[in-house]
């Protein structure tokens, strides 16, 4: 390492500490001990499993900022360009295992906490989960940040640090209840409060006429002042000493603003008013289907997006004194449109605070922003109610290129006219963006064809498309899946069955539904068979799980019906092991560790055309489950991998759905689908008035996401499934054929594709 001047002085530190941690067994014990001691405060001589986890949490976060600080200062000596991973939602789990994995001391404490008593899966066990994000989105940014790590790139990761993450999920009598996640209650030992590190984002107030050299000029006169505080998460790379950061922010109140309000106004009002400020970074909005025009929302945006460009300008600044070189220094990566607001933020200080023309700063933000887009709903994308400068001198040069074709300037313009004007952030993010990616083949084909074709048919060399990728998950096996389900449930499954899952977020379009009038059809088949036939069922054991957003009706319902059928499925002395239908509280990353491995098949059902990409397909493929899907997002990109065989596909193309729909009422559905739907009407399974607008939903022109369409169908796939099952070679086949093609799917190849063809950034190892 290069300590410059302060070599000797550095020199000398390093000998007094002995320039690294040991990773051999006494080091380990000495270092977790001391821990106990020192760190937690309990005697070394009497501790539990949850003081034995902070320890060994404390031992292995020291090995990590070991790291951390090399990769910081050697990213600093190079100076490379660097990509900066803008996301308001970073869904990481649990930490332990995956940070000991990728350091490779793994074995070396394990070892060394046996030797002191402890094992070291039931420590790792007492860690919670940190659920700031949602879904797919969330976790997908988790596992991109782990592969820029491991792939030597040099990278920074933004977001938010709620106080509660995502809800968590409790289930009264079936119905979903949701209950705040305080995940803070107990610490959090894996990041690092930076109180030196901190921006002042500014807020409201007026746009007043000053004089500046002369010249009158609009100056913005701040209204609200609050502190971003930084929470630095060191994200250790597999397989190589780097190890990125990700930094959160959370808000403070500042003490800058308040001054006036403590000599003008009452006391107490002011410390009240105080604390306001940290609501913003307070709560994840939990609605993963659409945004939310809420103020709150609108400021977390900014919150971030203004902290971050500060960072990120002030990084820049340190080395760098003229702007024409940004470019060449920064790539902002945009996941989805929420911290959009970024393009005009840069642009801004640019004008405003950096006095560069326009015109020089238009030049910047064309070159160093790129946008992925994670949804295939146009109410999945932002809009906002401002109105900026960058829309007229887009609309202007617009005209010059496509002329006077007012529908389409209408279509593409920034601002949504209308009764409430709207900005339209994706056409923002489009617009300002040298790159526009879609997350499957599929998804970008659509993105092309109908959310932003005027877009495409401008600009075709703009859109690309990065096929989603997942760190892999580690294995456990059906049994610890049974256990799971026995300890939580009570219900006892057979290990013979086929464990079959879906699990997920719950939505109308991702059609859980479509499994459970499966089952109940599954179900009224086998109380129909005489004893001979019913030899001849394959026993299953399905389970469902995920959340539902808090104010989403309908899928709350969904819940509640899974449960009412698993009610009548499982205490159904008939039917014993043939099926069991279980429903797994409160899915989240660690739940989906144990769940994914152990699992026979699992289902993708969305309508096709409506998953963006599906990563949750990815990790149980690659846990040598096999798939049973739609030709949608990304599985159909894991068919080519697989081959056709391997693979239960079933239902209505993308281009068919479209067809479909414009039958109305004219579509004609299968009489078992009628005859399941009548059975829930009828309360076969309770609750008649409360499942009646769920069936009202999907029978006749209601049924917009199709599962009387495609339901003959799907339960051929399930036959097809049924028959592999029995066939154990067959089965096992394809099962390794399954996990051998999900290569393709890691986040590595992902990432990869992006520092290539989007961010144009090398890797920058960190010599050991
Ligand atoms: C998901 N989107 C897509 N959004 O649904 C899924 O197909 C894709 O595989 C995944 O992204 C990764 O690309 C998603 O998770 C959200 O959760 C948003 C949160 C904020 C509000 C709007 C939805």
């Amino acid at each position: 390492l290069d300590f410059g001047e302060r070599k000797g002085q550095a020199e000398r530190m390093l000998g007094l500490m002995d320039v690294f941690l040991k990773n051999d067994p006494i080091s380990l014990q000495k270092d977790i001990l001391h821990h106990v001691e020192y760190t937690v405060a309990r005697s070394r001589f009497s501790f539990d499993d949850f003081e034995a986890y902070q320890a060994l949490a404390h031992s292995v976060r020291d090995r990590l900022i070991e790291r951390w600080h090399d990769t910081l200062i050697h990213f600093k000596k190079e100076d490379p360009k660097r990509v900066y991973f803008l996301s308001l939602e970073f869904l990481m789990g649990r930490s332990l295992s995956n940070i000991v994995i990728n350091l490779g001391i793994r074995d070396q404490f394990a070892d060394a906490l046996s030797q002191l008593g402890f094992d070291f899966e039931v420590l790792a066990e007492q860690e919670g989960d940190a659920c700031l994000g949602n879904g797919g989105l969330a976790r997908l940014s988790a596992c991109q940040m782990d592969s820029l790590a491991t792939l030597d790139y040099p990278a920074v990761g933004y977001g938010l640090r709620y106080q509660y993450g995502l809800f968590r999920q409790v289930i009264v009598d079936g119905f979903q209840h949701e209950q705040p996640d305080y995940w803070l209650n107990f610490g959090n030992l894996w990041d690092i409060e930076r109180i030196h590190i901190t921006y002042p984002v500014k807020f409201y107030g007026t746009v007043t006429d000053e004089f500046l050299n002369g010249e009158k000029c609009k100056v913005w006169v701040p209204g609200e002042m609050v502190e971003a505080v930084a929470y630095d998460n060191p994200i250790p790379g597999y397989g190589t000493r780097n190890t990125i950061n990700l930094r959160l922010w959370a808000a403070k109140p500042s003490d800058q603003h308040d001054m006036e309000s403590f000599n003008t106004g009452d006391y107490v009002d002011a410390v009240v008013n105080r604390q306001r400020a940290e609501s913003i970074s307070s709560i994840l909005y939990p609605d993963d289907r659409s945004y939310q025009g809420k103020e709150l929302r609108l400021k977390q945006q900014y919150f971030f997006v203004s902290a971050s460009v500060q960072d990120i300008f002030r990084r820049f600044k340190d080395t760098h004194k003229k702007f024409d070189e940004f470019p060449e220094k920064v790539a902002l990566q945009l996941n989805d449109t929420h911290p959009s607001l970024a393009i005009a933020e840069v642009m801004r200080v640019l004008l405003d605070e950096e006095h560069l023309s326009w015109h020089r700063a238009w030049d910047i933000i064309c070159k160093i922003f790129s946008f992925t887009t994670h949804t295939v709903s146009p109410e999945g994308l932002e809009k906002i109610p401002i109105i900026y400068d960058i829309n007229f001198n887009f609309v202007e040069e617009l005209k010059k290129m496509i002329g006077l074709d007012y529908d389409r300037l209408t279509r593409m313009s920034i601002v949504e006219e209308g009764a409430v004007k709207n900005i339209r952030m994706a056409n923002l993010s489009v617009i300002c963006s040298n790159t526009v990616n879609g997350v499957s083949r599929l998804h970008s084909e659509l993105l092309r064809t109908k959310l932003f074709k005027d877009f495409y048919d401008l600009w075709p060399h703009k859109f690309q498309y990065k096929t989603n990728g997942v760190t892999q998950v580690k294995k456990v096996n059906k049994i610890r899946l049974a256990e799971y389900i026995e300890a939580m449930s009570g219900l006892k499954v057979s290990l013979d069955a086929m464990f079959d899952v879906q699990t997920k977020r719950i939505h109308e379009y991702k059609r859980q539904l479509l499994n459970i009038l499966g089952i109940i059809h599954r179900y009224d088949c086998i109380k129909n068979m005489d004893k001979n036939d019913r030899k001849k069922v394959v026993p299953r054991v399905c389970i469902i799980g995920g959340k539902a957003a808090p104010g989403y009706e309908i899928a709350k319902k969904i819940i509640k019906l899974c449960h009412a059928v698993a009610e009548k499925i499982n205490n159904d002395n008939d039917i014993g092991d043939l099926l069991k239908l279980v429903f797994i509280p409160d899915y989240n990353v660690s739940v989906a560790e144990m769940v994914i491995p152990g699992a026979d098949l699992s289902q993708h059902l969305s309508t096709a055309g409506h998953e963006a990409s599906g990563t949750g397909s990815m990790k149980f493929l690659m846990n040598g489950c096999l798939l049973l899907a739609t030709a949608d997002g990304s599985t159909i990109e894991m068919v080519e991998e697989i081959g056709q065989d391997n693979v239960f596909l079933f239902g209505a193309k993308a281009h068919e759905v479209v067809a479909l729909r414009k039958k109305g009422p004219t579509l004609k559905v299968p009489l078992q689908f009628s005859r399941v739907v009548r059975m829930i009407r009828d309360g076969h399974f309770g609750f008649k008035d409360y499942f009646k607008s769920l069936c009202d939903k999907i029978e006749g022109t209601s049924d917009y996401f199709l599962l009387g369409a495609d339901f003959m169908s799907y339960l051929e796939a399930q036959a097809a499934a049924d028959k592999a099952f029995v066939d154990e070679e067959r089965w096992t086949k394809m099962s390794i054929l399954s996990a051998a093609g999900s290569g393709r799917f890691s986040s590595d190849r992902t990432i990869q594709e992006y520092a290539e063809n989007t961010w144009d950034i090398q890797p920058c190892r960190c010599p050991f």
